[in-house]
């Protein structure tokens, strides 16, 4: 038996699924092997061919979906035998997508279990149509299991299996993707974590930690291993204080390299902004997101005031924190000026840098009902966004298509008006240009130096940085390929 997960652009850094390396930890732990591989046709046949007994797992979110099914259509035609299933946000979301052609079966929530069950079972010769979380398909029917309880207690899952992406990253460990728990109590209308409070409901606490002492477990290893640079990526890093003043101590006795996290500014005290600088803490991300207070509350329900948002920006650069903000423009119901007002506000709590996206309304949010209800959403919206693309154009429609157009071209300077917001008066006519390239480059060159020079340190960033143009300039041949890891 052997599980076969196929990754888009594991070539880039960031191509670091905890997901992946956590089902693959339990599995292992279980006796069953797992291999990373390149998401091409090619990688994945050689991979699935000669294995009698082969699942093809994709872990996908909504937008690069329809990349895994071709894939996967492609590779099952060729390969019958194959069992291929699908986790991850977009099927939790969307469970729907089993009946796609070739999608045997979907994972809602979390897999750990449901695939350790799959794959069990199947090298057993046992039924699997009644694994719960697991929507099966059978011949013409498709079995709809309820998802089973939480994990209760995060430490009893085996760390998460980074050798699976060792050899399939070009520079490994550089930087590291950690998740310390999950969950997240709010329910902001465009994410996905009100979809997982209804969901599990009666199911056990959404919000769980690990123990400190297990991340440290994990952290020891990448530093072993050579990382420079940890990413948390909790949905809210400080959600907890007691567990923050354990950590940060901790963190700067045994670990001791730089780490960035995201926060939510109602919750940003001095007192765990300081612990977290002083283990560390190179950049904290937080969200504005919108700085009309009526959209931030009534449409994203964000629950926070400008008063808020400002005290907390301020609270972490007096810290000596980088501050990354994160902006939504383009937010149904919303116009050009509201978004004008995020900038606004932006200028108030001056971060280092501003990030923009134009919002995407994935199929089971209530972001998603909100944009039907008001008219905001194109019948091909699942299909917009499940192409991925970088979100350069807005997938909803506005008022009216002059108005749509300039809020895409708003968004593509937005980060730079935040640096330099002596440049509105020039913007207000720049953004009555029909969409172009130069303002996708515009984009993308403050999306590059907010990602890699101001929310790293210059020596992890700088070569995350150069390694990427070299990769965009040489064509992928001519670079060493490196080989996927088998655990
Ligand atoms: C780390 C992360 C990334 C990483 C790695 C991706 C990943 N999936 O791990 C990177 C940087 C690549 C990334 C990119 C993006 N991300 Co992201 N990311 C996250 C984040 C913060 C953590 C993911 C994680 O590790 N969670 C912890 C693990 C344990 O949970 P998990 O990944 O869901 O996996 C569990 C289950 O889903 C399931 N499962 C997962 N895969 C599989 C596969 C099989 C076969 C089975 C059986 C089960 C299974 O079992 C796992 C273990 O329990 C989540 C938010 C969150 N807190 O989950 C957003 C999240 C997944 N990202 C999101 C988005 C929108 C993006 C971007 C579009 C952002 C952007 N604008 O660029 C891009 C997507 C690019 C693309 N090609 O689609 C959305 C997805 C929404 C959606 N419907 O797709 C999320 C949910 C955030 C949100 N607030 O809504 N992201
Ligand atoms: S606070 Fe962040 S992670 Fe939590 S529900 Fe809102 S957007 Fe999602």
């Amino acid at each position: 038996m052997q599980v076969i997960w196929p990754v888009h652009e594991l070539e880039r850094e960031h191509a670091q699924y905890p997901g992946i390396m956590n089902i693959a930890a339990l599995l292992r732990a279980h006796g069953f092997a797992s291999k990373v591989v390149p998401a091409t046709l090619e990688s994945v046949e050689q991979a699935v061919a000669g294995g009698d007994d082969v699942v093809l797992a994709f872990s996908t979110m909504t937008g690069s979906s329809r990349r895994c099914l071709e894939l996967n259509r492609a590779v099952t035609r060729r390969h019958p035998s194959v069992f291929s299933v699908f986790g991850g946000a977009h099927p939790t979301f969307f469970p729907q997508m089993i009946e796609e052609d070739g999608v045997d079966a979907v994972c809602i929530g979390e897999g750990e279990y449901p695939m350790l069950e799959l794959v069990a079972a199947r090298s057993e010769g046992r039924p699997i149509t009644s694994i719960a979380n697991l929507w099966v398909k059978d011949g013409d029917r498709i079995h709809r299991n309820p998802v089973r309880p939480l994990i209760e207690d995060l430490d009893e899952l085996p760390l998460p299996d980074r050798e699976l992406f060792r050899g399939a990253v070009t520079s490994p460990h550089v930087h590291a993707i950690v998740m310390t728990g999950r969950g997240c109590p709010y329910n902001c209308t465009y994410c996905y974590n009100h979809v997982y409070h209804k969901l599990y409901e009666g199911k056990g606490r959404v919000v769980r930690r690990r123990s400190v002492d297990h991340v440290m477990r994990e952290l020891r290893v990448l530093k072993d291993n050579g990382c420079r640079l940890i990413r948390f990526m909790d949905d809210v890093f400080i959600i907890d204080r007691e567990w923050i003043m354990e950590f940060a101590p901790r963190y700067r006795d045994e670990i001791g390299l730089p780490f960035t996290c995201l926060v939510r500014a109602n919750m940003v005290t001095a007192e765990t902004v300081q612990a977290l600088k002083q283990a560390g803490c190179h950049r904290m991300m937080m969200g504005i997101e919108a700085g009309s207070e009526p959209l931030r509350n009534t449409i994203l329900k964000r629950r926070m005031s400008d008063e808020q948002i400002v005290a907390a920006g301020r609270i972490i650069r007096e810290a000596g924190v980088r501050l990354v903000t994160a902006n939504i423009l383009g937010i149904p119901g919303g116009t050009l000026e509201d978004d004008w007002k995020t900038l606004e506000l932006n200028l108030k709590v001056r971060p280092d840098y501003a990030s923009a996206s134009l919002l995407q309304a994935f199929p089971g949010t209530e972001i998603h009902e909100i944009a039907a209800a008001m008219g905001f959403l194109q019948e091909d919206n699942l299909h917009q966004l499940s192409h991925g693309g970088f979100g350069f154009a807005s997938a909803l429609k506005h008022t009216d298509l002059r108005e749509h157009r300039r809020i895409e071209n708003f968004h593509k300077l937005f980060p730079v008006l935040v640096w330099f917001p002596w440049l509105q008066p020039l913007a207000r006519v720049l953004i009555r240009l029909p969409p172009n390239r130069l303002f996708d480059l515009v984009y993308m060159a403050s999306f590059n130096i907010g990602s890699y020079l101001v929310s790293s340190p210059m020596r992890v960033g700088g070569p995350m940085m150069f390694r990427k143009f070299v990769r965009r300039l040489i064509p992928r041949r001519l670079r060493t390929s490196a080989a996927p890891h088998e655990a």
